[in-house]
């Protein structure tokens, strides 16, 4: 969202620093006349490392840092001297966050716990000085090593926020309404859909001195991994989560077809969600007598679970113990997902058979510009 302080995706030119070169250098001094070599190697040029920093939660301060160039090395000098080392630039991210390139969506490294540091681009190598390559048969060697040279990278930075449980459903699900209740989060709740626009996230206190991470995520509806609705980007928030939690409202004409939705949207994303341990919630039931209650229970997908109802409170601590209970699963811990970019990054290949058709001289050397671009139905004779 153009407006929204919750930013989770920027791309930045990323550029680590030159190796300083080598010095090729002879010593001098009074009465010696041949001091033989003493060039020194040069510095290496900076890193580009990313910082997770618990200061931070979302990726607005680099929104509009474009480009993040770490220094470059200095080159060695006389007298075996080693030449100035680049400083390293830090990019500071909230925990959770994935690096990717953003020309291929290769997958580059990820930030987990406070405080880690990661080298995203490693800086060029100092090239030797001349001081190195002598030897018995070359004692006067004229040349020395270039620095290595730096990287340039087009790099994406994915903020996938890190919870215990997250919440999956239709909009207006009672989603944010059960957040609300079970934590104390103030998200947006509304009677209309697409309420939530971005994800929450709740502390959720259970049983006095216990507590687990909630995620809110924006509704998904049938179709969302083809953009409709809010899409599926907000999913990737809940690729990290132990348990998700699968929120249905009783009021639902068919429970099991909402569930099945939800479960094809989400293998659409990423198929490894579908390993994670699913409970389902049946919300809204306040709506319900016990009877309805009963029917409902007979036909229900296989997996765990509970009827609550955030207005009233009932299933709610049953559900916490739910929750509880399948978190601290041994079997349910494993969090670790392969982080694979689904956005398109990669630009269009172009078309074999357009030929290049005019070379011209610009301001900024030579551009090759194709036929096509300049077809204008107006002008055609
Ligand atoms: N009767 C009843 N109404 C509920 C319950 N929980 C939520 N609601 C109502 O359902 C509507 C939608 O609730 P939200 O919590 O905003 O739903 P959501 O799933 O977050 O919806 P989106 O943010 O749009 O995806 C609101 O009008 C709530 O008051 C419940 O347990 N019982
Ligand atoms: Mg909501």
């Amino acid at each position: 969202m153009a407006d929204s302080n919750f930013v989770d995706y920027v791309k930045i030119l990323c550029r680590s620093g030159n190796g300083g070169p080598g010095s090729t250098h002879y010593h001098r001094e009074k009465y010696i006349a041949k001091g033989g070599p003493d060039g020194g190697d040069g510095g290496r040029g900076g890193h580009v490392v990313l910082r997770a920093n618990t200061n931070y939660w979302t990726l607005i301060h680099l929104r509009f840092a474009r480009h993040v160039f770490a220094e470059h090395g200095a080159s060695g000098t006389g007298a075996r001297s080693s030449g100035k080392q680049g400083s390293d630039i830090y990019i500071d991210v909230p925990v959770g966050t994935v690096a990717f390139d953003a020309e291929t969506g290769e997958f580059l490294c990820d930030v987990t716990e406070p405080g880690q540091e990661v080298v995203l681009l490693p800086g060029g190598r100092g090239g030797l000085g001349n001081w190195n390559f002598r030897t018995a048969t070359n004692q006067t060697p004229r040349f020395s090593q270039p620095g290595e040279s730096h990287i340039e990278r087009n790099v994406v930075l994915e903020l996938k926020l890190l919870a215990d449980v997250g919440l999956v459903g239709f909009p207006n699900a009672g989603k944010s309404t059960l957040l609300s209740v079970v934590s104390a989060a103030h998200p947006k709740i509304a009677d209309y859909p697409f309420t939530t626009l971005e994800p929450n996230l709740g502390i959720v206190t259970y049983r006095d001195d216990k507590s687990f991470v909630m995620a809110d995520i924006p509704g998904i509806i049938e179709g969302a991994s083809e953009g409709r609705g809010l899409g599926l980007r907000f999913l990737r928030h809940i690729e990290r989560n132990a348990v998700l939690l699968f929120m249905v409202p009783a009021d639902s004409a068919d429970i099991h077809n909402e569930y099945k939705i939800l479960l094809n949207e989400l293998a659409q994303f990423n198929p490894e969600l579908l390993d994670k341990q699913k409970i389902l919630a049946i919300t809204k039931c306040d709506l319900l007598d016990e009877q309805l209650i009963e029917e409902i229970g007979q036909d229900l997908p296989g997996i765990p679970h509970v009827f609550i109802s955030s207005i009233t409170g009932e299933g709610i601590l049953e559900l916490k113990d739910l929750l509880w209970k399948e978190l601290n699963d041994e079997v349910n811990k494993v969090v670790s997902i392969t982080h694979t970019a689904r956005t398109v990054y990669a630009p269009k290949e172009v078309e074999e058979d357009l030929e290049v058709t005019e070379v011209t001289e610009t301001r900024f050397g030579k551009e090759a510009f194709k036929k096509e671009e300049f077809y204008d139905p107006e002008f055609e004779d």
